[in-house]
């Protein structure tokens, strides 16, 4: 049965694979992120092969922004059945280069954005008493690694606030699921946050030897979409076989 899907960050990346394949499995897709061109050609090139697709320009860090994201998809197609939170970015860099504003930036996006996407959408699932979130972690929010301390701490942290949200789900007997992505390293416009020229280095050699393709995530959000009503897939971790 079709579903409406709210997808943040899908300009790019992630996002933009797991909408398109979202739609061409028969749903209907709300995209959002800061870049309206993006949004506009993605949505166009949906539509192009028959697909369903609206978007909403929406910066994840602004509560009221995404609060309208959530009604302009009710008004659009009448409810919400997932609310795919995935809009991130990652300016790794060692604690001792004092990128304080980076630290702010990756708080604000990858842990705020995730609370206020939940806030827009639970009212509304609540109400339906159905609904799906799908939130972006990580391998980083499994493990820290030199320079990844801040973007793997909101990356646990997303880990921490959807397990949180699935328990009081669960004993709310609200029929909402709470699934985690966790990725390892997959070829999108990620590592172009990193400004720590160290940094940069490395992990543009990581991703060259190894990264998989964000179709590879999309598939993986798919099957998390249409596992039965009754099976909550609550985690998938999914990093190309060579990585360590
Ligand atoms: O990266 P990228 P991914 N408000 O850069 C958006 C996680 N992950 O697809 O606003 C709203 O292509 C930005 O859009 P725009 C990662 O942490 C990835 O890899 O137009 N949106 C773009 O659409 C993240 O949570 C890897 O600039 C904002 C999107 O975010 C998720 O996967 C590994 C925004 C980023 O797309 C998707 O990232 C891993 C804002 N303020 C976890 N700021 C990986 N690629 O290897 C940014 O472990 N965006």
């Amino acid at each position: 049965m079709s579903k409406v899907i709210v997808i943040t960050g899908a300009s790019s990346g992630i996002g933009e694979a797991t909408a398109k394949k979202l739609a061409a499995n028969g749903n209907q897709i709300v995209v959002s992120a800061r870049r309206e061109d993006r949004l506009q050609k993605l949505v166009s090139e949906i539509k192009a092969v028959g697909g369903d697709a609206s978007y909403q320009v929406t910066d994840v860090t602004n509560k009221s922004e995404v609060a309208e994201l959530a009604k302009f998809a009710v008004k659009t197609y009448g409810k919400i059945d997932v609310w795919m939170n995935n809009a991130g970015l990652m300016p790794q860099s060692t604690l001792d280069k004092y990128k304080i504003d980076e630290w702010d930036r990756m708080i604000d996006v990858n842990i705020k954005g995730v609370l206020y996407g939940i806030a827009a959408a639970l009212p509304f699932m609540r109400e339906q008493k159905s609904g799906q979130f799908i939130n972006t972690s990580s391998v980083a929010g499994h493990a820290v690694h030199p320079g990844g301390s801040v973007y793997s701490a909101t990356k646990y942290a997303v880990r921490v606030i959807s397990e949180g949200l699935r328990q009081e789900e669960a004993i709310a007997g609200s029929n909402i699921r709470v699934s985690v992505i966790s990725p390892g390293a997959v070829a999108t416009e990620l590592p172009d946050t990193i400004s720590d020229p160290e940094t940069k280095k490395r992990v543009d050699k990581l991703y060259a030897d190894f990264a998989i393709d964000a179709e590879r995530v999309a598939e993986a959000v798919a099957y998390a979409v249409e596992a039965p009503a009754d099976t909550a897939i609550n985690e998938i971790v999914i990093r190309p076989t060579t990585q360590h």
